[in-house]
């Protein structure tokens, strides 16, 4: 170990987590359970993230505690197994097939593990969109997923987790890239992201800024922070993302006022 080093940066508009800097904390509510907050509203000047994005280790028979009133929740099994209870129904979700579930605001829910689980959690208030009902719950399992290649490249897909209605304020995504694939452009744009590594690794630009990423690293993208990656090594490359998605800007400003989140 190099004493004082870490891979970790944070900017204003950007943050690379690396695990190397993790501190694990009490999630309020969950039992059994540690978390480490990776992306909050709590990020700094500039623009503020306007979700949050967690882990959650779970001992054996752990147990979930409630998002706060009005935020939607969506969890991705990192390790392990746990059982999801909703609507008097139980929903095995595993890693070894990346399970998945979105929970809209209000849902009442629990999250057991059977055995000792990680989960990365995604959550944000929502905002309702006028002419859509609000959204369903949903419980998948990713590998089973079909991807769409990205602007018909064939050595990078996407595979979208959540559907794609109004109803839906978040999108999460797997990007998938073969080594040597990467995004066609350097994406700059008005969402911002949550991004956690799930296998292989390259290199990730960041504004100006250029980053070697491996499994388990986390990027905080803030909105127009210029982005690109490009996969080296290998094996295929594969990251789930988050981002804000199907509303006017306008909406998010008047909302993030109103919530107290971000600015
Ligand atoms: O959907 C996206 O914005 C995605 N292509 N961005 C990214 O991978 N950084
Ligand atoms: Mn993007």
């Amino acid at each position: 170990m190099l004493f004082g080093h870490t891979r970790t940066r944070f900017t204003p508009h950007h943050a690379f987590l690396a695990p190397d800097g993790h501190l694990r904390t009490p999630l309020p509510g969950w039992s059994g359970a540690e978390g480490v907050i990776l992306i909050s509203p709590q990020m700094g000047s500039g623009p503020q993230a306007r979700f949050i994005h967690y882990l959650a280790h779970l001992e054996d028979g752990g147990e979930s505690g409630p998002p706060q009133p009005g935020v939607e929740r969506f969890i991705f099994v990192l390790d392990g197994t746990v059982e999801l209870k909703v609507d008097s129904r139980s929903h095995l979700l595993e890693s070894r097939n990346q399970g998945y579930a979105f929970l809209p605001a209000g849902t009442h829910h629990t999250v057991v593990a059977r055995g000792a689980a990680r989960l990365n959690v995604f959550e944000r208030y929502y905002l309702p969109y006028d002419a859509a009902p609000p959204p369903d719950i949903v419980t998948g399992v990713a590998r089973e997923v079909a991807g769409e290649p990205l602007l018909g490249d064939p050595d990078v897909w996407v595979q979208k987790l959540l559907p794609e209605r109004p109803s839906f304020d978040l999108a999460v995504n797997i990007m998938n890239f073969r080594p040597g694939g990467g995004l066609p452009q350097v994406e700059t744009h008005q969402m911002e992201h949550g991004i956690i590594m799930l296998s292989g690794g390259g290199i990730y630009r960041l504004g100006d800024d250029w980053y070697p990423i491996q499994k388990d690293d986390v990027l905080w993208m803030g909105p127009y922070c210029p982005q690109w990656f490009g996969a080296l090594g290998k094996e295929n490359a594969s990251y789930l993302l988050y981002k804000d998605w199907n509303r006017d800007p306008f909406v998010l400003e008047r909302e993030a006022g109103a919530t107290g989140e971000g600015g």
